[in-house]
C-alpha cells in the first residue's frame, strides 16, 4: 500500500512542475503581447514623433507654420483652381487665351503666382508661356492680333498701356515658318515661334517704360525683306 501510495507522489511531483512552467510561459506571452499593443498605441498617438512619423502630406487647411530665418520653409502651397481647358492656375487668375500665362490683379504671372519675368530665358519657367497652336477664330476681342509672311507683319505696329498686362496673338499668314521676336533684350522672353498658318498666342506686362519696342521676325532673311514692326507702349 505504501509503495502504492508514494509511486502516486512520485508522479504528481513532476505534474506540478510542468503546470508551473507553463504558467510563468503564459505569462511571459501575456507580458509581450501587452509590451507591443502599447508601443502600437504610443505610434498612433504621437504622429510628431520623428521616429513614428510617417506621412509628409499636409492636411488641407493646416496652416504651415515659417520657421526660424535660416531654417529650409517648406515649399509655398499656393492655390490653385483648373481652368475649362484643364489648366491649373492661381486661385483669382484668370487667362485670356487656353495655355497662356494667367492674369492676377493688374499683372501677368507664373502657373504658380510669381510675377513673370520678360528678360527671362525664352520658356523658362519664370518667362512668359507661348500657346499651343490655336484657331485664330477663337480668340477674344481684346487680345491683339498680327500676321505675319513674306510681305511683312499686318499690322506691323500696335499699341499697349504701360505696365498693363498684354494679350499678343500672331499668325503665320503664308507656308513659311516665322518667329516673333522683340529687338530690346528686356523683352527677349516675349516671343512666338510659328509653323506655317499657325497662331500662338503670350500673354506678358507691357513695360513700365513708356517708348516704341521694336520687333521683327527671327529667321534669317525675314527681317531684311520688311518682317518688321513695333510695339509703341504709352
Ligand atoms: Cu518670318
Amino acid at each position: 500500500m505504501d509503495t502504492n501510495n508514494n509511486s502516486s507522489d512520485i508522479q504528481k511531483t513532476p505534474n506540478a512542475k510542468t503546470i508551473g512552467i507553463i504558467l510563468a510561459a503564459v505569462i511571459l506571452v501575456v507580458l509581450a503581447v501587452v509590451l507591443i499593443v502599447n508601443s502600437q498605441k504610443n505610434k498612433q498617438e504621437n504622429p510628431n514623433d520623428p521616429n513614428t512619423y510617417q506621412s509628409g502630406e499636409v492636411e488641407p487647411g493646416t496652416e504651415v507654420e515659417p520657421g526660424l530665418e535660416g531654417e529650409e520653409l517648406p515649399e509655398k502651397v499656393e492655390s490653385t483652381i483648373t481652368t475649362e481647358t484643364g489648366q491649373i492656375i492661381p486661385e483669382g487668375s484668370h487667362v485670356d487665351v487656353p495655355g497662356a500665362n494667367p492674369i492676377k490683379g493688374d499683372g501677368v504671372v507664373t502657373s504658380v503666382g510669381e510675377v513673370v519675368q520678360n528678360d527671362a530665358e525664352p520658356m523658362a519657367p519664370e518667362a512668359p508661356q507661348q500657346t499651343e497652336a490655336l484657331d485664330k477664330e477663337s480668340l477674344p476681342e481684346s487680345v491683339i492680333k498680327l500676321g505675319v509672311s513674306a510681305a511683312g507683319f499686318s499690322p506691323s505696329s500696335f499699341e499697349v498701356k504701360a505696365g498693363a498686362p498684354v494679350s499678343l496673338a500672331v499668325s503665320s499668314t503664308d507656308d513659311f515658318t516665322h518667329v516673333f521676336l522683340f529687338d530690346d533684350p528686356s523683352l527677349s522672353a516675349v516671343a512666338l515661334g510659328l509653323g506655317p498658318q499657325e497662331t500662338r498666342a503670350i500673354t506678358f506686362n507691357a513695360p513700365s517704360q513708356a517708348g516704341e519696342y521694336f520687333f521683327h521676325c527671327d529667321v534669317p532673311g525675314h527681317a531684311a525683306r520688311g518682317e518688321t514692326g513695333k510695339m509703341i507702349v504709352k
